[in-house]
């Protein structure tokens, strides 16, 4: 038995997606970053000094859209982790030193351990976003997940055609990633309350960049618009 294809009738600025339908097994959710770096107290951001208000915010929406994929058969969800190796070969020079103007530096010691680096307690993604078994966790050292990992080669693999996009930071990884996903041909929709970045009017320019000229770089909707077309095929549970 096929299942329907995912289509979210009110998503900005096309009902989502254009052209070609999104099959459940063409389908992949893909969660950026959900790392403790970004989103917990002691991490990265928060050694900034900037406020984790609304990266947290994003962590309750991204459950319940996680819960409703993990109940549709065949659709693939990817897990991403922004991170570098412990003996700093992959972190660019300039990367590490821009890091160094706001806080002790990507690589060097924080609460959390080393700042972003592999198997350092900062660099976890959060409890409450675990990756389930089965699902796909890329380790990528840039902030698009397509940039030296294999995920190119696992959604070919897979045949995926349509992604879906949740996590942090919409102007940096998120959107980096959308932007290659773009010039691959995927079909991508940002969750917009799944994403958020350090300051709002980032975040608000991304959506608006996105949507722009019919769609430049896709379409976005809110996770209770996805949700409820996917509750049309789905008996979701309360
Ligand atoms: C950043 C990310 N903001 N995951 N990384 O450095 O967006």
């Amino acid at each position: 038995m096929t299942a329907a294809p995912v289509t979210v009738p009110d998503a900005r600025p096309y009902p989502w997606p254009c052209i070609a339908p999104a099959e459940p097994h063409r389908l992949a959710l893909m969660v950026i970053d959900m790392q403790k770096d970004f989103c917990a107290p002691g991490g990265y951001i928060d050694s900034q000094g900037i406020d984790l208000a609304p990266t947290q915010a994003t962590i309750e929406p991204i459950q319940r859209v996680l819960a409703a994929f993990r109940a549709l058969p065949d659709t693939l969800v990817i897990h991403t982790r922004e991170g570098h190796r412990p003996e700093l070969v992959d972190l660019p020079a300039n990367k590490q030193w821009r890091s160094k103007q706001v806080c002790a530096g990507i690589g060097n010691k924080g609460p959390l351990g080393r700042i972003l680096i592999r198997g350092e307690s900062g660099w976890e993604i959060i409890p409450e976003l675990s990756p389930a078994p089965g699902e796909i966790v890329i380790d990528k050292p840039g902030k698009g997940a397509f940039y030296a990992t294999d995920l190119d080669h696992i959604l070919r693999l897979r045949g995926i055609t349509h992604l879906i996009v949740a996590g942090l930071t919409t102007d940096v990884c998120v959107h980096t990633t959308i932007r290659e996903a773009n010039d691959r041909g995927l079909e991508t929709l940002i969750l917009r309350d799944c994403t958020a970045a350090t300051q709002a009017q980032h975040r608000d320019a991304i959506f608006s960049i996105t949507e722009m000229q019919g769609g430049l770089f896709g379409a976005t909707a809110t996770s209770k618009q996805l949700l409820d077309a996917l509750s049309h095929r789905l008996p979701i549970q309360e």
